[in-house]
């Protein structure tokens, strides 16, 4: 049986990534900062589809505590076959000149460095086994930018710039790196980047169909399941009402 190892499965896309890979026979490792989800979430999985479930408490800001937690898996658990680089967060919506540096920090630190800090981890146990996927979960907003979403913006094109870069290097092993980038997905996104506000978050989805965490977690099973010799590099999935960044054709 094959391992994959979704960060941020507490919530949202990640948690959607790990039912539709539980469904399809990989056992799971789960990660995310709310241990009462994680084993909320593991004993769910456990019992939906009879695959192994492993819990990480850990912030993927933290370079020690995530180096700890991915050297803390025990020997069957080491076999990574797909990583799922998926915790991230958007802090505030702003103009430049508004912007509040402590919201950049936490965006930087989450969307870039936690990613770069778990796959620096689980890379050399892919090296070692000579295979591996990694799956980063970028955004349309890696791709184009929008009105006041600078900083969350440059964090998904670094994203983006990371996935291409860490597939030239890694494809000689083989590793395989793709990425997928959605529009607006209702998850807990909008709460998080509101800071609780859940009558302000609600606004974003109103008036038109947005996607949900399942139709990312689809691209994501897409990806994962082709055969050895395919690589899907990136795959955009937007809401059919928003056509780019930033803009949707709401009906009301
Ligand atoms: P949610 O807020 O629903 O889920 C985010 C997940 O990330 C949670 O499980 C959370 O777990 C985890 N997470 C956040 N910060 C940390 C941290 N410091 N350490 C560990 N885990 C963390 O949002 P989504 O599911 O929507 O977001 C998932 C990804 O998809 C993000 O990278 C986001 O940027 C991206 N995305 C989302 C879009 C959307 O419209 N929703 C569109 C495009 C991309 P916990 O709080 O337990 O730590
Ligand atoms: C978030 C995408 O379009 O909701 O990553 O800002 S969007």
């Amino acid at each position: 049986m094959k391992t994959a190892l979704i960060t941020g499965a507490t919530a949202g896309i990640g948690q959607a990534c790990a039912h539709i890979l539980a469904k399809n026979g990989f056992n799971i490792i789960i990660t995310g900062r709310r241990a009462e989800r994680l084993a909320e979430a593991a004993q769910e999985l456990h019992t939906t589809y009879g695959v192994q479930v492993h819990t990480l408490c850990f912030d993927v800001r933290d370079r020690q505590q995530t180096f700890d937690a991915i050297a803390s898996l025990p020997p069957q658990w080491q076999s990574i076959n797909l990583l799922v680089n998926n915790a991230g967060l958007a802090m505030g919506l702003a103009s430049f000149e508004e912007g509040n540096m402590d919201h950049w920090d936490t965006m930087v630190d989450t969307n870039i460095k936690g990613l770069l800090y778990v796959s620096k981890a689980v890379v050399p146990l892919m090296i070692k086994h000579q295979t591996g996927h990694i799956i980063n979960i970028s955004s349309i907003a890696g791709k184009e930018v929008y009105a006041m979403g600078n900083v969350y913006c440059a964090t998904k094109h670094a994203v983006d710039a990371l996935t291409r870069s860490m597939r030239l290097d890694l494809s000689k092993f083989p590793i395989k790196v793709s990425m997928v980038c959605p529009g607006a997905v209702e998850t807990e996104f909008s709460i998080v980047r509101f800071e609780g506000d859940v009558e302000r978050a609600k606004k974003v989805y109103h008036g038109f169909e947005n996607l949900v965490a399942d139709d990312i977690a689809d691209a994501v099973w897409y990806i994962a399941s082709r055969p050895p010799h395919v690589n899907i590099n990136d795959i955009v999935v937007m809401p059919t009402a928003q056509p780019m960044a930033g803009v949707i054709h709401r009906k009301n």
